[in-house]
């Protein structure tokens, strides 16, 4: 079923500079969800493998440090270069890993933006100075890098979370052991050889594909001064336990259950064409930044719902390696089976009405993990359907009357990661995006995240931020400097 590619999987744990294929986490076999058949055999980081990476970052580290910040940022520059010249390669590879549509090929573009950008604060300054009220001292705050951090991916992200992370912790100066997930080892790999072709100090970027032993020897790594977490809600709170162990300090990017707002002046074409996107075709639903819940007013619940429902039926679904295929399949056997759970679970509980999909598809396609992109309508937000990150191609449509209303329910989740609004009224607009409990609310626009604009979660998708000075400061720690002038 799958068009074939000549691409050379990159397998191995990059440690300092080298690709190791020995490892104590054993060797696992990479299925690809397109087929659910294995294209690799990789070996895990374990504990031993974190320690060496660990060893070797700070080494690297050291060395980044003498370097000026006119050879760091060239060098930075350089690999953006590098990317650049390889981008139809990480689209490719991108699809190996998690089996998305090789058309959705935003990642690379985006890992390549973000080092152009982060690569400009290299030279900038960081810090700044103070008088002190009592004399005439000399009084510096200084902004340092913590030296070596520890960055934790998901198997949806690991470009994304290369690109706003790793970049940014880069340009604050330190070194990165980056573990990206075990389901999705490959384009991280290419992009820490990319780190040694153009010359960054070998071990300034480690590349470990690991599970849940690598991932917790990283946090609990006493040499790891902060950790960058991407990942379930779950898993956080054994990652923050773990954290506890030397009081490391984390960021959690984490899950959602964002609400899609369409009030009745919104232009409902423009207005369908983003929800369907954002809803249960981005990556077949498994992204942070899809919005599972659409909310949608009386006024034009009909008429939306007809071109939404429209839009999500003409998805062309089939084989990721095709560029003319946009939906793909969900990420293993066990997601699926998840996901087909709680789908009936909401039909049985009547959580709403199932309008679109709902079943898995055979066929061709039938050896993957392909779900239909699945819509309810008439749902109640107190339900499971509305409450849980389903993180697949699912989505709950509510109807609401007045602005209140649809406030009251977009916040009325545990998460706090998106929320889209959709309205030609921008003083509604703006209004309405003020009072939403969300890191990043979206007007009349797709999720799509920039170098310069922080993001991150409220309540319970997390904390901290990337992207945007924020996100830099992530990397920095404060020193106050204080020098008697007699
Ligand atoms: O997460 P998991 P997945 C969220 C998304 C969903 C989840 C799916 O909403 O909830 O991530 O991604 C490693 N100690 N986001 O299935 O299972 C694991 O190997 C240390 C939000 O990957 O939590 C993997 O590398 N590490 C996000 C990583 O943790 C451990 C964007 C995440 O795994 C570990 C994308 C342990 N004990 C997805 N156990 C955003 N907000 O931007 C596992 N891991």
């Amino acid at each position: 079923m799958t068009t074939s590619t000549d691409i050379t999987l990159p397998r191995g744990l990059l440690i300092g500079g080298d690709l190791v294929t020995r490892s104590s986490g054993g060797m696992h076999d990479h299925i690809y969800p397109a087929t659910g058949r294995p294209n690799a055999t990789i070996p895990l980081a374990g504990a031993t493998e974190i320690d060496q990476a660990v060893d070797a970052a700070w080494t690297a580290h050291r060395e980044w440090m003498t370097f000026t910040p006119a050879r760091r940022r060239d060098l930075l520059v350089a690999l953006a270069d590098a990317v650049h010249e390889n981008l139809p390669e990480f689209a490719q590879l991108n699809t190996l890993d998690y089996a998305v549509p090789v058309s959705y090929a935003a990642t690379a573009p985006l890992l390549e933006e973000f080092i152009r950008h982060f690569a400009g604060y290299v030279d900038k300054p960081h810090g700044s100075s103070t008088p002190v009220s009592g004399s005439f001292d000399v009084n510096l705050i200084e902004r340092e890098p913590y030296g070596v951090v520890g960055v934790i991916a998901p198997w949806n992200g690991s470009l994304v979370v290369s690109a706003s992370c790793v970049v940014p912790a880069l340009a604050a100066g330190n070194a990165v052991v980056l573990k990206p997930s075990e389901l999705a080892p490959f384009a991280a790999l290419r992009f820490g050889e990319l780190c040694v072709r153009v010359g960054l100090p070998a071990g300034l970027v480690n590349v470990l594909p690991a599970g849940a032993e690598g991932g917790d020897a990283l946090v609990r790594h006493p040499g790891v001064r902060k950790v960058h977490f991407t990942g379930g809600t779950d898993t956080a709170r054994t990652v923050l336990r773990a954290a506890a162990t030397n009081l490391t300090p984390v960021v959690a990017e984490l899950g959602g259950k964002s609400a899609n707002i369409v009030f009745g002046d919104a232009d409902l074409d423009i207005a369908a064409a983003i929800s369907g996107h954002q809803g249960p075709l981005m990556q077949a639903g498994q992204s942070c930044a899809c919005a599972s819940r659409v909310l949608v007013q009386s006024s034009v619940y009909d008429a939306f719902l007809d071109k939404f429902v429209a839009t999500v039926a003409t998805a062309t679904i089939g084989d990721p390696l095709d560029p003319t295929v946009s939906y793909g399949p969900v990420i293993s056997e066990s997601a699926a089976n998840r996901i087909l759970r709680d789908i009936d679970d909401a039909v049985t509980q009547g959580a709403g009405e199932l309008v679109l999909g709902g079943k898995r598809i055979g066929g061709a396609l039938s050896d993957g993990y392909y779900i239909e992109p699945t819509v309810f309508t008439g749902v109640d937000n107190s339900s499971a359907l509305a409450q849980t990150e389903t993180f697949g191609p699912v989505v709950a449509v509510i109807r609401f009357d007045t602005e209140e209303e649809a406030i009251r329910i977009a916040n009325d989740t545990r998460y706090g990661l998106n929320a889209f609004v959709h309205s030609n009224d921008l003083s509604r607009a703006h209004r309405v995006a003020r009072t939403l409990e969300a890191g990043s609310v979206w007007v009349n626009h797709f999720s799509d995240i920039s170098p310069q604009g922080p993001y991150g979660g409220y309540k319970q998708s997390g904390f901290g931020r990337t992207g945007g000075l924020e996100g830099l400061q992530e990397f920095l720690q404060v020193k106050n400097i204080r020098i008697a002038m007699r």
